[in-house]
Parts: C-alpha cells; sequence; structure tokens
C-alpha cells in the first residue's frame, strides 16, 4: 500500500507516518519549501527506506498535479496540511483561505481532473462548530456529525468550504473520500504556540529555572511581568481566554480514527473526540499540580494580545459514530494526556 500525507512536516502528520510504516505501508510525505529545517518531528524517519520526502504546495494546483502525476500508483491521500492557527487566521485570513480552503479543492479538483482512484482523507475540525451545539436528554451541551456548522474564525471558514468539497466531489464523482470533524488533540509533537504546548513549555522552563536559582534558599517575590527569586527573573506565563472549554484528546489515538475512515468500504464523515470538556483553567490546574508548582495564582499575567476577535466558547464531542462504526475509542483522558507532554518535555 502507499500513501500521500500532506502536512508531513506537522504534529499529525509525524503520527500518522508512523502509524503508516508501522503497517508496512509505503509513505510520500509533501513539505513545502522553507528557509529553514522544519522536518524535526519526522526526523527519525529519515533512514527508512519506505518513506520519502518531496516539495510540494498544496495552495499551488501544479504543485498538486505534479505530485499526484509522479505518485500514480498511490491507494490513499491524507490531506492534513493546513494554516492551522486561529488566531492566525484572523491576521492572515486570505493566506489562510488559500491553504485550509482552496488547497483542499485543489487536492480534490486534481484526482478528478487525473482520474485517480485513490482514496481520501480530509482533516475537518471542531472548530468549523463555532457557536453551534446541540443538548442531550442530561441537558448537556456537544457536538456531532448532525450538529450545525457556524464557523467563528476564518480558520473555520475554509476548513467549512473545504468539509463541504469532500462531500460534494464524493457525490459528483464517487470519490472515496471522508472527512474526520477532530477535536483538539495535543501531545509532545505539539506546536509551542497551541495553548497546552506553550503551559508545558512554561512549566518545564520554570521548573528548571527554580532549580538553577536555588529557590529554597532564597524566598520567591513577584514584579507584574516577572517572578523573582534574588538577582534573578522569569518572565510570568501570558494567556488569553481561560473560559473556553475544549475537548482535549492524545493526537496518536486520533491518527488511528483518521486511518479506520480510509479502510472502510463506504466513505463518510466522523466526529473523533474523548466526549469530556476542560477549560483552559483547568488545565493549568491539572498540570501546575502534576508538576508541583503551588504558587501558580501569581505566576499567570492575563494578555489582552492572547485574546481572539471572535472566540470558540464550547467545545465537547460525542463520537459514538466512530465508536459503533470503526470500533475507535480514545485511550487518553486529560490527566494522562498532560502527564505525557510535561514528561516528554522535561
Ligand atoms: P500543524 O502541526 O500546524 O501542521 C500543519 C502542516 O501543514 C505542517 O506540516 C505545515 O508545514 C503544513 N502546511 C502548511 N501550509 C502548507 C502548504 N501550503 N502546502 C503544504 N503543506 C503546508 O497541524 P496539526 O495539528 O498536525 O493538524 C493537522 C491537520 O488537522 C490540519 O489540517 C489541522 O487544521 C487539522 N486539525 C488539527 C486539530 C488539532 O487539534 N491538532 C484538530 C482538528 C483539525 P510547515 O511545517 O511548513 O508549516
Ligand atoms: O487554543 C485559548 C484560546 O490555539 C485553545 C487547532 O489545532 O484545535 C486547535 O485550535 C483555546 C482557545 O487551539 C491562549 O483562546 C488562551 O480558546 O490551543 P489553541 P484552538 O484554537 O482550539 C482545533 C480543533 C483546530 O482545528 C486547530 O487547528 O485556548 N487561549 N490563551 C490561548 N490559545 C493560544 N493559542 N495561546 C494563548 O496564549
Amino acid at each position: 500500500m502507499k500513501a500521500i500525507i500532506t502536512g508531513i512536516t506537522g504534529q499529525d502528520g509525524s503520527h500518522l507516518a508512523d502509524l503508516l510504516l508501522e503497517k508496512n505501508y509505503e509513505v510520500v510525505g509533501v513539505a513545502r519549501r522553507c528557509s529553514v529545517d522544519t522536518t524535526q518531528r519526522i526526523k527519525h524517519l529519515s533512514s527508512n527506506n519506505k518513506f520519502k520526502l518531496i516539495e510540494g504546495d498544496i495552495s499551488d494546483v501544479s504543485s498538486v498535479i505534479n505530485i499526484f502525476k509522479n505518485n500514480d500508483d498511490v491507494d490513499e491521500i491524507y490531506n492534513l496540511a493546513a494554516q492551522s492557527h486561529v488566531a492566525t487566521s484572523f491576521k492572515q485570513p486570505a493566506l489562510t483561505w488559500d491553504i485550509t480552503g482552496k488547497g483542499c479543492m485543489n487536492l480534490l479538483q486534481a484526482m478528478v481532473d487525473l482520474d485517480m482512484d485513490a482514496k481520501f482523507y480530509q482533516a475537518s475540525s471542531s472548530e468549523m462548530f463555532g457557536s453551534s451545539y446541540d443538548v442531550n436528554e442530561h441537558g448537556e451541551k456537544y457536538q456531532n456529525e448532525e450538529t450545525k456548522l457556524m464557523p467563528n474564525s476564518p480558520y473555520a471558514i475554509a476548513k467549512c468550504a473545504a468539509h463541504h468539497a469532500v462531500r460534494i466531489y464524493r457525490d459528483a464523482y464517487g470519490i472515496h473520500a471522508s472527512s474526520g470533524i477532530l477535536f483538539n488533540h495535543e501531545g509532545p509533537r505539539r506546536g509551542e504556540t497551541f495553548v497546552t504546548q506553550k503551559i508545558v513549555k512554561w512549566i518545564v522552563d520554570f521548573k528548571k529555572w527554580l532549580i538553577e536559582s536555588d529557590h529554597d534558599t532564597f524566598p520567591i517575590d513577584t514584579t507584574e511581568d516577572h517572578i523573582v527569586i534574588h538577582k534573578s527573573s522569569f518572565p510570568k506565563l501570558r494567556l488569553g481566554n481561560l473560559k473556553a472549554f475544549r475537548d482535549w484528546g492524545y493526537a496518536g489515538d486520533y491518527v488511528e480514527a483518521m486511518w479506520l475512515m480510509v479502510q472502510q468500504q463506504t466513505p463518510d464523515d466522523y466526529v473523533v473526540c474523548t466526549g469530556t470538556t476542560h477549560t483552559i483553567q483547568d488545565f493549568i490546574d491539572i498540570a501546575f499540580q502534576y508538576a508541583g508548582i503551588s504558587e501558580f495564582k501569581k505566576t499567570i499575567v492575563i494578555d489582552p494580545e492572547f485574546y481572539r476577535p471572535c472566540e470558540v466558547d464550547y467545545l465537547r464531542g460525542d463520537c459514538s459514530k466512530a465508536k459503533d462504526k470503526l470500533g475507535w475509542e480514545p485511550k487518553y483522558n486529560l490527566e494522562r494526556l498532560v502527564k505525557l507532554m510535561i514528561d516528554a518535555k522535561l
């Protein structure tokens, strides 16, 4: 079996490549040209002769056509490439559209034009629900495959367009195309500008600084922006909205669901999540407690710079369909995920 993965240098691309190589696939990873090395997450694959890295950019249709022509024996195509940062999408909306929205159309249309019969996976997102949710018989809010899409950011608009494109290309051209509506998923390979990894990185750096500053000998003091021990200071953790709810799972679990979707006889859309939800404050509390940092109230600054023009307040998925039809279940709860991330950084 041969698979193409776009977004190979990202968190999910690297986990999916690991999974497919374990299953003895030949994997072609697509990475765009960059002035610095972006392949840290796939360094361990460089000597694997079943793995090939090629240059390409999904926002450029001729690049996509070249990739497909050179790999016309491909069985599965996983589109994980995106400008995936929600806050950035407010600052660079057109770029986000070109990659996250139009990029998916480029891939699907190239599959039609080249008459390819490979199976296709699209990385859809819980962000597409925006401010929309349903309420179950216990009065609990949730989102599933039937929940109305009400995007709240340029990123989410682009993901909705790609999501609908998958449905239309499936119906119009009979492409085996599936979308995974994945809720937030994290892990040691998560980028450092996403809130979980930003918190984890700060905690680990702070702990190292505490040890270096000999905090058992000198008392801890604080200024507006810094934590001070004797003559040494450390910047406080600067965050935005701590009240939003997220359904956080482990990326390693979620790439298995991607693969399972593509193996089904009939293409379809599936929500992938844990079914539990926590605020950013909850994440902080669990992480600080696990790291053994007690004075946390004095260590965080709420900085308006990290507030978004529009927020998604509440996400909690219902993945009954993925459980029933794919036999998929998440293995990590939030406490286990936090430990994994902190231990890996330490
Ligand atoms: P990520 O770490 O930000 O990775 C995104 C990948 O896309 C990177 O490899 C990036 O390359 C690549 N990329 C960006 N623009 C490109 C372009 N024009 N052409 C080719 N490649 C390009 O994201 P992730 O967390 O792995 O997420 C994977 C996918 O799932 C994304 O589509 C994301 O939107 C979606 N998703 C993520 C989550 C989540 O919680 N992680 C949830 C739902 C959906 P560079 O290294 O060069 O930047
Ligand atoms: O923000 C709040 C922020 O950037 C989570 C992407 O993978 O998941 C991800 O999108 C929450 C938001 O992820 C900071 O306002 C507070 O409410 O970690 P995040 P996200 O926006 O949920 C979805 C499913 C995707 O599809 C996306 O690709 O945390 N928050 N303070 C902050 N967020 C950040 N980044 N930085 C802060 O300082």
